[in-house]
């Protein structure tokens, strides 16, 4: 049932909570049944401004704080997410809608990560080499860089804030951080732990609002030279045309269209499990979630019955309850965009196998649900199969050999995560050589990265930087060169 949210909340800048300038709000929903969670601002250009400012002041003094006594905060923090996790994780599941073991799940990559990067505040190694000339020492240092802009999604509303601020903190920049209009409430859960565990003032702020204003003005600001966005490939070109003229360090995590192959002498039942987790987990609202699937002639028809039954047996519900498998998807306007693929699907003479509308039954009307949907013979050009759907809907095609599979799989404009069953190690080292993609998985579904690896993708996925394990720190810090010349007399490089 509805709820009127009685107070908006603020904005958290230069380490205090304040109300936004302007009157417009916005509320967050549970997807799951309606129910109003909060209201929040809509704030002004007015209100990045002043986050930036005390973001950028901030800097001056947290980028001279050694790392190893950053990172004492991040080990806080981290101590802080496991403390509030169960909070954390019911409110996941309240606000963003997945399921309660996945909610605990976000939560806990975002604990993971901060560990891992707290870890880094005594590394962030540099280099030192030989110098081509007597009584010359040189060597290279990472270098924080100033204010990020990070602008995350929600459908990791915990984990993927972690992924841009643990390492912006650590490597000594400062961050303004505007979190996906569907979660705000886990944003500024996400902030007050920061807040409980001392970081400084400015260090890290908060401001909520669209993507077409807060997020825009901080990609226009010219005092914010970083800008991490996980986003749609639109806002990702339009970001990346916004930053251009400052000539802006831009990192961008967009979509996927992320193929299965299940090779003839897969392990059926093994990739059966893989497929159902990948694509529907989390309602396929996952960047990495499978969306395609490319099978051998002779697995073909007992893969597409399995996963038909597998699919059918999914109960969908609010998360909170122990029965569910499936939640909500996130809106009412995502849950459009869903049916419509399934419109174009059928339109397309892909076979519908499986779901293809919206659930009503049992109160499921008041939320936004969308049943796991299979579409069978399905051709690798059709829309179903090259255009990300962000739902529980996966393509199956058909494949004769390895070689098709992988061009199959590699014929998208996405690049971000890939996977094969097989049993037979020349057909993966293939794979995993010639899958053009960021993340490849040798049985195993396309989920499931690792904080300590680089996660991101190739092609139309990004534009070329990684998140996560050491890749993330190029981003966070610039690399300088040094040398020093304890000669006593003038040395010229490649001459003397
Ligand atoms: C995303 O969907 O944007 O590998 C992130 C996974 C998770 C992260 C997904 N660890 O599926």
């Amino acid at each position: 049932m509805a709820t009127a949210a009685t107070e908006t909340s603020k904005n958290y800048i230069g380490g205090e909570w304040v109300d936004a300038t302007g009157e417009d709000t916005f509320d967050t929903v549970n997807p799951a049944n309606g129910e109003t969670l909060g209201t929040f601002p809509r704030s002004s250009d007015a209100d990045v401004d002043r986050a930036v400012e005390a973001a950028k002041e901030a800097f001056e003094s947290w980028r001279l704080v050694p790392a190893p006594k950053r990172a004492e905060i991040l080990f806080r923090v981290a101590q802080r997410f496991i403390d509030r996790k169960d909070e954390l994780t019911e409110l996941t599941v309240r606000e963003m809608g997945k399921v309660r073991a996945e909610a605990g799940g976000d939560v806990q990559e975002a604990i993971d990560m901060t560990f891992y990067m707290a870890g880094e505040g005594r590394r962030l190694f540099g280099q030192t080499t030989p110098s081509e000339m007597l009584d010359k020492f040189q060597m290279s240092v990472r270098q924080p860089v100033g204010v990020v802009g990070a602008i995350t999604p929600w459908n990791f509303p915990i984990a993927i804030p972690s992924w841009k601020i643990a390492p912006a903190l650590v490597c000594g920049d400062t961050v303004v951080f505007k979190p996906a209009r569907d979660t705000p409430m886990l944003g500024e859960r996400f902030v007050e732990i920061f807040e409980e565990a001392g970081l400084p003032p400015g260090v890290l702020n908060i401001v909520h609002g669209g993507g077409e204003s807060v997020g825009e003005r901080l990609v226009k600001h010219p005092d914010v030279p970083l800008i991490s966005l996980t986003g749609s490939r639109e806002v990702g070109i339009r970001t990346a045309e916004n930053g251009a003229p400052l000539l802006k360090h831009i990192h961008l995590e967009l979509g996927g269209k992320n193929a299965i192959i299940v090779m003839d002498d897969a392990d059926l039942d093994l990739a059966v499990d893989g497929i159902i987790w990948s694509a529907f987990g989390t309602s396929g609202q996952r960047c990495t979630a499978a969306s395609r699937v490319i099978a051998g002639q002779s697995v073909y028809d007992a893969l597409s019955s399995k996963l038909v039954e597998r699919a059918e047996m999914l109960r969908l519900g609010d998360g909170l309850e122990e029965s569910t498998d499936v939640g909500p998807v996130v809106n009412r306007s995502a849950l459009a965009k869903i049916h419509s693929y399934t419109e174009i699907g059928v339109d397309e003479g892909a076979k519908l196998l499986t779901g293809g509308e919206v659930a009503t039954e049992n109160g499921l009307d008041k939320g936004s649900f969308y049943r796991p949907t299979i579409f069978g013979e399905v051709e690798p050009g059709m829309r179903i199969a090259q255009e990300e759907i962000f739902g529980p809907t996966v393509a199956l095609i058909r494949a004769t050999d390895v070689d098709e599979a992988i061009r199959v799989a590699n014929g998208i404009e996405f690049g971000l995560s890939s996977s094969i069953f097989t049993r037979d190690v020349n057909k993966a080292f293939r794979a995993m050589r010639d899958l053009n993609a960021g993340i490849t998985y040798v049985n195993a579904g396309t989920i499931g990265a690792e904080v300590h690896l680089p996660f991101g993708g190739t092609k139309g996925t990004g534009n070329g930087h990684r998140e996560a394990g050491q890749a993330a720190l190029d981003f966070y810090t610039e690399w300088k060169s040094i040398y020093v010349d304890y000669s006593g007399k003038l040395q010229r490089a490649q001459i003397d």
